[in-house]
């Protein structure tokens, strides 16, 4: 086993990679940008070295500078996190050829998965279910028209390098094809330095579910249920959960044993996940695989028990799997929220400064991910993720009960934060009835600033918030978390409220 682990990435992440440095014995070593001084990975690493000024370009992605600091401070191998680096088929490359050790895929895989095209082909000779589309880059209007011809509008281009939605263009009417096709490729060429696009038919509410797999040296490759991870904005997933509400047990061996299908197709080792499109009747389609740990790794591990980290580790380290197909057991339901620095107030700019104070909701079934801390300034350089919010029960029912219960409780102040978007996520009948696509937000959620803001309100709440102000404007008095009369007479629940009654007074 290694003896120390260079963690290529910062925030959470790194944290939740050095936590399992920890439990194995190995020494973990931070990296840092000059943004990142302060930074909790900082504070929880044996070891840090500074890789440059604040911007990524200088520092997080700048390969040469993370192999020298892992040779100057003896670390074996390299965990790159997820962004960044992660899935850069040239990093993985240089790693081994520094006589380094990087925890994740070998760079072949990498290569072929990234490229979407030779993805689909190499999917279909495993006979995945893929979308109908273009075997290979199209370029002019007539090709996009004989596609239409077979297939029907709409139609969705997408980049040959792409992800994230970057360099994709839904196409609803001939009309559209000329500047659509110029769009997308030019967006293509600025984002992936290649502006080749591809034709896949457009499913139109889809849902996005993914397998976790997990694939060793010695050829074994298991599937570790699915992550429902519809609920997202943008291309920025904003909560998931495993398992699906729409997946049964026949549902999800059918998608396991594809996922475990495209993993040895492609080659793959260490932690992967497949990504799926399900339409309306449940038929699901090969998307892409993400060669790396992902961000909502979280609920799978909630649900199996397992420690992914500790799985990559162990499998580069050349470990066997610890268990077969067989040996995977799924226990309840597992629910995670994203918590951006953000404002959905206002259109979800990103909003950095100084957290005041800050506190973590705990207890029975609840996880924190995070990676600030109270007086911690939010660097604007990077992602605005600050934390995962993770909630595990014995059903669906008890995860997401258990979940607006933590959002209570969790206290971030002195920045905008996404805490209070997800507590009317969690009280949405459609997201309670798990009957929901990836349109989800889009479709139920207004973000221009202004009165009607947000989700629509229900008649019940309308009704409540309508007592609650005839309530103050009538009675001449604030009461504050005095609503049930008998709390008045306990001391100990209204200890530390008299203050703020008696201002208010
Ligand atoms: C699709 C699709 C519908 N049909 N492909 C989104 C990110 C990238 N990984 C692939 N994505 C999609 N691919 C076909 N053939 C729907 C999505 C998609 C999406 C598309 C437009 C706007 C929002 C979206 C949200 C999630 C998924």
């Amino acid at each position: 086993m290694f003896e120390k682990i260079l963690i290529a990435n910062r925030g959470e992440i790194a944290v939740r990679v050095i936590r399992a440095c920890r439990e194995m014995g190995i020494i973990p070593v931070a990296v840092f940008s000059e943004a990142d001084r302060k930074s909790l990975h900082l504070r929880l690493a044996e070891e840090a070295y500074p890789i440059g000024p604040p911007p990524s370009s200088s520092s997080y992605l700048v390969m040469e500078k993370l192999v020298q600091v892992a040779k100057k401070s003896g670390a074996e191998a390299i965990h790159p996190g997820y962004g960044f680096l992660a899935e850069n088929a040239n990093f993985a490359e240089m790693v081994e050829s520094e006589g380094l050790t990087f925890i994740g895929p070998p760079p072949e895989a990498i290569r072929l998965l990234g490229d979407k095209l030779k993805a689909r082909q190499t999917m279909v000779e495993a006979g995945l279910p893929i979308v109908p589309g273009t075997p290979g880059g199209v370029s002019s209007t007539k090709e996009v028209k004989s596609f239409i011809d077979q297939f029907g509008l709409p139609v969705l281009i997408k980049a040959a390098y792409g992800g994230g939605g970057k360099g994709m263009r839904i196409l609803k009417e001939e009309g559209q094809i000329e500047s659509s096709l110029r769009d997308a490729s030019s967006e293509s060429e600025a984002h992936f330095g290649d502006g080749t696009v591809y034709l896949e038919k457009y499913l139109q509410r889809p849902r996005h579910i993914e397998i976790q797999i997990l694939a060793d040296k010695h050829g074994n490759v298991i599937y570790l249920g699915e992550r429902e991870c519809s609920i997202q904005r943008r291309h920025q997933k904003v909560i998931e959960e495993s398992p699906s509400p729409i997946v049964d047990a026949k549902m999800r061996r059918a998608m396991g044993e594809s996922a475990v299908e495209a993993a040895r197709a492609a080659g793959y080792v260490n932690a992967g996940t497949v990504e799926f499109l399900v339409d309306k009747d449940k038929k699901f389609y090969f998307l892409e695989v993400n060669t790396r740990l992902q961000v909502e790794h979280p609920v799978t591990e909630m649900v199996t028990g397992l420690d992914l980290v500790k799985q990559q580790i162990k499998i580069a380290a050349g470990e066997k799997l610890p268990y077969s197909q067989k040996g995977i057991k799924l226990n309840g339901a597992a629910i995670e929220c994203r918590i951006y620095a953000e404002d959905p107030q206002n259109d979800f700019l990103p909003s950095t400064g100084v957290i005041r104070s800050y506190r973590e909701p705990s207890g029975p079934g609840v996880r924190v991910d995070s990676g600030v801390y109270g007086g911690f300034e939010v660097p604007v350089y990077y992602d605005p993720l600050i934390s995962k919010l993770i909630t595990w029960g014995t059903d669906r029912q008890e995860a997401i009960a258990r979940m607006r219960r933590a959002l209570e409780e969790y206290v971030i102040t002195g920045i905008a934060t996404t805490v209070a978007f997800h507590r009317q996520v969690l009280d949405h009948p459609e997201f309670l009835s798990g009957e929901f696509s990836t349109h989800f937000i889009d479709e139920q959620y207004r973000a221009s600033a202004g009165a009607n803001d947000g989700f629509p309100r229900s008649l019940k709440e309308i009704a409540a918030l309508a007592a609650v102000w005839h309530d103050l404007t009538n009675r001449g008095k604030i009461k504050i978390g005095m609503t049930d009369r008998r709390l008045k007479e306990n001391p100990w629940k209204t200890f530390g409220r008299r203050e703020a009654i008696r201002q208010f007074k």
